[in-house]
């Protein structure tokens, strides 16, 4: 029997969340994270709501609160007005202040802290979107403009790279669809590439992630091995690309293959005859999983 329009059965949940029915009903059971309404059959019905909490969860889950704490919060951000709307712009953009003072000054634990407070008051999507992303184009210009140093970008570009893969611990977990994450060959930028696996993973993808410098015969192997739904492979030059042109174009005939990052221009994409994503990794996971 279909639920109603906008619900959903426990076994859809499932899928669209990526947690097990089981977890689902301990939660339910235990923290009253979830609220189903009754089928006129007597099933559980779920409500966009209750998903939206369950997609909490496991956010606060990732930051490594205990599940009883991640389901508070849980059920407090989803019945507030979200505390996105309730902390301003001012609060962001102080926030964003806090992080770039204190990754200039080396201090680590101070850029950490202000990850903390833009990652508990806003999502992570925002946080990515609004701040983390625009710092760092911000501080490649000041690098080549000679007002940062190299040593301020390396840091910089480390503590964020850290923070990132440490929320994306078990992004290849649950029952979605699966993306497998590379640099090309020679390409050592991953951060925007990790950005758009964390954004996917929050909308129930499964993350299989090999990062910076990959060669194309092990990319292959790997896409063998995990069987992924899409492969995606970013350049900052487009020279990077049209070098692993056959490669990609044979394995293309076997999987999705998509091409990102700066190298990744539309003549690209049209020579080796796969698409390319839209140059903004959050926007770019949100639309390829559903908006
Ligand atoms: C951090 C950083 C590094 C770090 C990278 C660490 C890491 N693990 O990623 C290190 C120190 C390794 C590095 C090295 C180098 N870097 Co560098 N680096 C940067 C910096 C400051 C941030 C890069 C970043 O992550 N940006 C965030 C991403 C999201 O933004 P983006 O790269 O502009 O990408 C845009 C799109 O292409 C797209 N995108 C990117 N990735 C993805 C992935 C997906 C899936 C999607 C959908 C979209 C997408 O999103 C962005 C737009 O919103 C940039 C400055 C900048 N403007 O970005 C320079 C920059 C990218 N680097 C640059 C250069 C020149 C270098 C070096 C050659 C320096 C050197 N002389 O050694 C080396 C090359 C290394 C290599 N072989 O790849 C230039 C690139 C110029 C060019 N087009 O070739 C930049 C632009 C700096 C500048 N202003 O000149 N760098």
């Amino acid at each position: 029997m279909a639920a109603e329009p906008g619900f959903l059965r426990i076994g859809e949940l499932s899928r669209r969340t990526g947690v097990a029915p089981e977890l689902l009903r301990a939660w339910e059971r235990r923290y009253g994270l979830l609220r189903p309404s009754r089928s006129s059959g007597g099933f559980r019905l779920y409500s966009p709501a209750d998903e939206q909490r369950i997609a909490l969860m496991r956010e606060h889950l990732r930051r490594g609160l205990a599940a009883a704490e991640a389901a508070r919060l849980a059920v407090d951000g989803a019945d507030a007005p979200a505390a996105e709307h309730v902390a301003d712009r001012s609060v962001l953009d102080a926030d964003a202040e806090g992080l770039r003072a204190a990754l200039d000054a080396f201090d680590e634990r101070g850029a950490q802290r202000a990850l903390d407070d833009l990652l508990a008051a806003f999502t992570l999507e925002t946080v990515l979107a609004e701040v983390v992303l625009p710092y760092l184009a911000e501080l490649g210009e000041r690098w080549a403009a000679g007002d940062a140093t190299v040593a301020q970008e390396h840091f910089a570009s480390n503590v964020i790279r850290g923070r990132l893969l440490g929320l994306a611990r078990g992004w290849d977990g649950g029952e979605g669809r699966r993306a497998l994450l590379a640099c090309a060959p020679g390409e050592q930028h991953d951060l925007g590439l990790i950005a758009f696996g964390l954004v996917l993973a929050r909308r129930g993808w499964r993350i299989t992630f090999v990062g910076p410098d990959t060669p194309t015969e092990s990319l292959v192997e790997a896409a063998r091995t995990v069987e992924p739904d899409l492969v995606v492979v970013t350049a900052t030059t487009p020279k990077r690309l049209t070098a692993i042109a056959d490669p990609l174009r044979r394995l293309s005939r076997n999987v999705e293959v998509a091409l990102a990052g700066a190298g990744a221009t539309a003549a690209v994409g049209d020579r080796i005859g796969v698409p390319v994503l839209a140059a903004d990794p959050v926007g770019a996971a949100a639309s390829l999983a559903g908006g």
